[in-house]
């Protein structure tokens, strides 16, 4: 079924220049819900105040909506007119009124999942950005900030709980079988941070004593029998609680902080006040059916999710250009958190590993916007990595300019300053300014230009007296041909490889387009340590001399820098070879057995660090990604490490796997090397190793061992891959996010057969196009599979787009999420990139085709 209940808009583009303050006010606002999984009665009370100095028309906006009845001041209201979806009231010249609205909206039928929707038998909502207005009419702009009551009321066997934000102030039973419950939020908040559930759920209940006493009672709500997967969320929760009071000193602002876990969910999670709305997926975690990655995937956006009653609700977004004030700032905050409940290397690893993956090649292609947009047509667009991820690399460069202490003083003033306002990422620059007692004039640019900087690097000596140039460029993105230089920290150190004196790690603050930077005196050409930590989003431009990256990879004293050099050893072999130039392997084997010598010590680093680039990352080094040249050469350089170092890796599985309960640093580094052995080992084509690999598959005692060893078969085409992947469907059908990894497993794979093994998982009777999980799941996984996805044939092309085709209509939000890997025309050899339009093309000539999806198909073709 589709969602009926919007119809396609024409496209308009939104530009941050046309910002006008709200006219009117909402200062309160009472909603009253008579709930229904098809029919829900919503009746809207809004206090609303006029803040133009002349008598202006209060513009309501609706998506979807039929208004049933209006009043003015209690009484029956007839100078009202809809603009196309919206609600327009002519007040006359009053300069106050209550209007009251109603509406009835069919939850069952909101498969956009933007609203008030169904889920398994429950009612939520997701109002983020602009979904309220699929609830009721309201100025649904996030500079308009009311406080919320809540009347709901359903049947009581339906909906055993009813939940909204704030705290709840009264409930009572009808004698129909019906109950009710009233709700009161405190704290003034925009619209896209309403939230409420009814449901049938049960509740994980544990409480927090915030710093200055007072106690906070959690609830972690879920269906039954999932309430024992709740554990490592609820710790999650409390550690940030704790964290955000030492680190930030914020404090949390209710008595009572809940969480609501569903499974159909367009994105991670929602910060709604008090009442978290989450995708099971980062809620639910035990070691039979959850990965280390999955249990990290729940603390972070646990984290981030309560991180954001600060960043975001206290302080909320004058408009929605900006963004990244909440989302970068957020993001930046999680990676802390996380950094500090665990290890700091590998977590940095991790979040530039995603940037790389991610944002890099987003800020590279037709879809490149600075992190604070100048114009959108649809905002679900924008929740971008570039927004998000790369937002949070600008707050740390801050961070980094400023020092803690410095850092934490901005902080301070932002929090303090804009408490309970809607405010702009220009405050928060100026909070940081005026608290850290800094210039960051230039450093502004970072919010108006897209593109990753580019710094080229040369060394050059005078008199035994060694100096780096730097010259600095930022390429061209569509609309902004001609770029200025940023201003970057840049973390350097230069070491002399015959054991002298060294320049120690050295911040260097670069502002020009050419930079001169001087490093001292040494005998020789320094082993150059550049965007230590990566102190800096860019790309670094270099030509090492020869052995420099093996001897930082083994000596430099910071671990991301270490990283960082095998990783670069590893690309240039990788493409020499698959611009087809002879390689040899040598230097790369010896410096990944160097680097397991460490294993002992830190598992988790050195797993990270012996790890090849992936596919998509080695395709961004080459001027045209050859995604087959790539894939042979990938593997071959696995298997030649596989080979050379078969007994290291048969070493590492021969020991014991740690418990899976274990979830210390160290245990689950072990599983995550291990991991890595099973794929070195599966590279070489030995005989025994698919038994081998099975046999993992059998023992483990948990997912991240289980997962690891299925995916390793699901790469080839053993009698055991298929054994596998029946146990594995056998034990796990009933389990949707279990069941999500045996799909991605197999979309993964690196088997030549995998474009026709997706489309026919798409007709297997546990596919689904309404629950966006194993949508990604799925085709996901699938677009992220560099040479299955640009198989020379087209096959993969016309796949996801007959993907975005049928699922437009259902689930636009979800749908144009798949287009952007069609964007990367530009990148590939001329047949590809004509397929690729060719499939945008037939995209953007479907009838009635979301805003959503044409924004992203029409801009990809540029
Ligand atoms: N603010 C949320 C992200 C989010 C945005 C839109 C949504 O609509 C489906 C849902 C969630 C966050 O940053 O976690
Ligand atoms: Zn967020």
């Amino acid at each position: 079924m589709t969602d009926a209940s919007s119809s396609p808009v024409p496209p308009v583009t939104i530009h941050r220049s046309d910002y006008r303050p709200p006219e009117w006010q909402v200062p309160d606002i009472a909603l009253d819900f008579a709930l229904g999984l098809d029919t829900t009665r919503v009746g809207a009370a809004l206090s609303v105040v006029r803040h133009a100095d002349a008598p202006a028309p209060l513009t309501l906006r609706g998506d979807g909506l039929t208004p049933l009845a209006v009043r003015v001041d209690g009484e029956s209201w007839n100078d009202w007119h809809m603009a196309g979806p919206d609600l327009i009231v002519d007040l006359g010249d009053r300069a106050r009124a209550i209007v009251e609205v109603d509406t009835a909206i069919d939850p069952t039928a909101n498969t956009q999942l933007m609203g008030l929707y169904a889920s398994n038998g429950m009612l939520c909502t997701q109002c983020e950005a602009e979904g309220f207005r699929r609830i009721t009419f309201h100025p649904d702009r996030p500079d308009v900030l009311s406080r919320y009551k809540v009347r709901m009321a359903g049947d009581k066997t339906a909906f055993p709980i009813l939940l909204s934000n704030g705290n709840c102030v009264a409930k009572g039973a009808g004698d129909d079988g019906s109950h009710w419950a009233l709700w009161e939020d405190p704290w003034p908040k925009p619209s896209y941070l309403f939230a409420l559930v009814a449901g049938d759920l049960v509740v994980n209940r544990d409480s927090f004593t915030t710093m200055s006493g007072r106690k906070v009672e959690l609830g972690i709500w879920v269906r039954a029998g999932d309430e024992g997967r709740t554990g490592h969320a609820m710790q999650a929760l409390k550690d940030s609680m704790a964290w955000d009071e030492r680190v930030y000193g914020r404090e949390y602002d209710l008595d009572l902080f809940n969480i609501v876990a569903v499974s159909d969910f367009n994105m991670g999670a929602m910060e709604n006040k008090g009442l978290n709305i989450f995708n099971t997926r980062y809620i639910l975690a035990d070691p039979d059916t959850a990965t280390d990655l999955d249990y990290d995937g729940v603390q972070g956006v646990v984290a981030h999710e309560y991180f954001h009653n600060w960043s975001g609700n206290r302080v909320t977004c004058r408009d929605w250009f900006q963004l990244s004030l909440k989302e970068g700032f957020t993001v930046y905050r999680d990676q802390s958190f996380s950094a500090d409940m665990g290890s700091a290397p590998v977590k940095r690893i991790e979040d530039v590993r995603l940037l790389r993956a991610a944002q890099f090649p987003e800020d590279a292609g037709p879809l490149a916007h600075p992190i604070r947009p100048d114009s959108y047509q649809e905002i679900s667009n924008f929740y971008t990595a570039t927004v998000y991820n790369k937002g949070a690399e600008i707050i740390r460069m801050m961070a980094t300019l400023l020092g803690p202490q410095r850092f934490r003083a901005g902080t301070d003033l932002y929090f303090d300053r804009h408490d309970g306002e809607a405010a702009t990422c220009e405050d928060f620059v100026r909070a940081m300014e005026e608290g850290g007692a800094i210039d960051l004039t230039q450093f502004r640019r970072w919010y108006e230009q897209a593109g990753t900087p580019r710094l080229k690097l040369t060394l050059s000596e005078d008199q035994g007296q060694w100096a780096l140039d730097v010259v600095q460029t930022v390429p061209p993105t569509p609309g902004q041909p001609e770029k200025l230089p940023m201003m970057m920290p840049l973390r350097i150190a230069a070491f002399d490889r015959s054991g002298g004196a060294s320049l120690p790690d050295t911040l260097v603050t670069l502002t020009g387009a050419t930079q001169r930077i001087a490093l001292g005196a040494f005998d020789g050409r320094p082993a150059l340590s550049v965007n230590r930590g990566f102190s800096a989003p860019v790309i670094v431009d270099f030509d090492r001399a020869q052995g420099e990256l093996a001897w930082l990879a083994a000596h430099d004293d910071d671990p991301f820098a270490r990283y960082e050099a095998l990783q670069q050893l590893m690309l240039d072999t990788l493409v020499a070879a698959a611009a087809g130039n002879e390689v040899d392997h040598r230097a790369v084997v010896d410096a990944v057995a160097q680097t397991l010598r460490g294993r002992g010590e830190d598992p988790a680093f050195v797993a990270e660090a012996v790890l090849l680039p992936s596919e998509a990352f080695i395709g961004d080094q080459m001027l045209t990604v050859d995604p087959d040249a790539i894939r042979r050469e990938r593997l071959a350089l696995q298997a030649a490490i596989g080979r050379a170092l078969e007994e290291e890796w048969r070493a590492i599985l021969a020991g014991k796997a740690p418990p899976a309960t274990d979830l210390s640093p160290h245990a689950k580094g072990e599983r995550r090397l291990r991991g890595v052995a099973l794929a070195y080992l599966a590279a070489t084509g030995i005989g025994d190793i698919p038994a081998l690999v099975f046999g993992v598959f059998s023992d483990a005692d948990g997912m991240t061992e289980r997962q690891a060893a299925l995916a390793t078969l699901a790469h080839g085409d053993s009698d055991e891959r298929a054994h596998a992947l029946d146990i594995f469907y056998q034990r796990y059908r009933d389990n949707p996010l279990v069941l999500d990894k045996w799909f991605q497993v197999q979309a993964w794979s690196m088997r030549p057969d995998t474009v026709e093994a997706v489309r026919q998982l798409a007709e297997h009777p546990d596919f689904t196009l309404s629950n966006p999980n194993r949508v990604r799941s799925l085709y996901g996984a699938f677009t992220g599979n560099q040479a299955a996805f640009h198989q020379a044939d087209g096959a993969g092309y016309r796949l996801i787009a007959d993907l975005v085709i049928a699922l437009d209509p259902r689930n636009p939000q979800t749908a144009a999420r798949m287009i952007p890997p069609l964007g990367r025309w530009k990148r590939f050899d001329e047949a590809r990139a004509a397929m690729m339009r060719a499939e945008l093309e037939r995209i953007l000539a479907q009838p009635g085709l979301s805003r959503d999806t044409t924004e992203q198909a029409s801009k990809s073709l540029l």
